[in-house]
């Protein structure tokens, strides 16, 4: 068990606090809630490997967190390892820490990984916790530190998205909600879209003219979907599958050059063993020429065409012919 010193023996310190690659909300909250605790008396840096995730992103940018990302990791004397335990979450740092001769401490509320990045004792887990900010929360009180209204804040967003919206959270969870919530003067509204991003104008127009445009084919219990877009046609895909199509095709066409994107359901995978990759999107470069490709569920297609008519209703096609291997006398119907 880790007797972390006392925070406030950190005075005119260079201090690291390092996320794992791809933060979400609670690696930078909780790093966020320690940067405001330790700031007034050292020099402090939130660092992040390779890339942040778009709530932690939009998080930082609403509370005003500054971060870096892929830090010089030898210009500091002291490193706080925040809501991960194990090195392939440093991604491309690795080396860079494991060669830091200077002290590393390690929160986590994750199960312990074999390789540790830290000596054991610098290292602070606990994985029957929600949350990593939970755990620096119980620091600053040991510490004595004041929960300000930034620090509450913090605390509280990264316990939200953790616990996915209290979903696991056990009694201590909302006993720290609690307080954090008085004393962030915030309301739960509030502090849950201090982390959801904005959704871009143009996109939602996208999304709704892609279903405007709807061609709807019925086969068997099967619903395929054909639309077109000016762009984002991958979310527009996405989004006819969550309104109820199984698979949905959307394209886009600019001076000939023909996209496709490709999105089906968990039910016709499933039940169909579907691969929108191999059956449709590969398949689709025998009759234009391009090159497709992806996954089982979610495929693309990048090439040539006259029309992007031509390549969707293609992509119907294929999926019902992979349909009919599995049902002959399957029904289609057009709407
Ligand atoms: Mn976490």
């Amino acid at each position: 068990m880790l007797v972390l010193p006392n925070l406030s023996s950190f005075k005119k310190n260079n201090i690291l606090l390092l996320a794992h690659a791809g933060a979400d909300v609670d690696a930078m909250a909780a790093s966020a809630a320690l940067f405001f605790a330790l700031k007034k008396n050292n020099s402090v840096t939130i660092g992040v490997p390779e890339h942040i995730s778009l709530n932690a992103k939009t998080f930082s940018e609403n509370m005003r967190i500054p971060y870096e990302i892929n830090p010089e990791i030898d210009t500091f004397d002291t490193i706080f390892i925040i809501d991960f335990n194990s090195k392939d979450m440093l991604a491309g740092l690795a080396g860079q820490v494991q060669q830091f001769k200077e002290k590393i401490f390690v929160i986590d509320h994750h199960s312990k990984s074999k390789e540790q990045i830290a000596k054991k004792s610098n290292v602070l887990i606990d994985d029957s916790r929600i949350a990593a900010s939970e755990m620096v929360f119980e620091l600053l009180k040991k510490n004595r530190v004041k929960i300000s209204r930034e620090i509450a804040s913090c605390i509280a967003a990264g316990i939200i998205e953790d616990s996915a919206h209290f979903l696991t959270a056990d009694k201590s969870t909302f006993k720290i909600m609690a307080e954090c919530m008085e004393k962030s003067g915030k309301t739960y509204a509030e502090l849950f879209l201090l982390f959801k991003p904005k959704r871009e104008k143009s996109k939602r127009i996208a999304l709704l003219k892609a279903a405007e445009r709807i061609q709807i084919f019925e086969a068997g219990e099967f619903i395929v979907a054909l639309s077109e877009v000016g762009a984002f046609e991958a979310e527009a895909a996405a989004s006819l599958v969550r309104m109820g199509a199984d698979i949905a095709f959307v394209g886009n066409i600019e001076k000939g050059e023909a996209r496709i994107s490709g999105r089906a359901g968990k039910y016709v995978l499933q039940k169909t063993g579907i691969s929108l990759a191999e059956h449709v999107m590969q398949k689709l470069g025998i009759f234009f020429p391009g090159n497709g490709g992806g996954h089982d569920a979610a495929a693309a297609f990048n090439g040539r065409a006259e029309n992007i008519q031509n390549p969707l209703q293609k992509c119907a096609e294929l999926t019902i012919d992979w349909l009919k291997t599995i049902d002959p006398e399957i029904k289609l119907k057009k709407h």
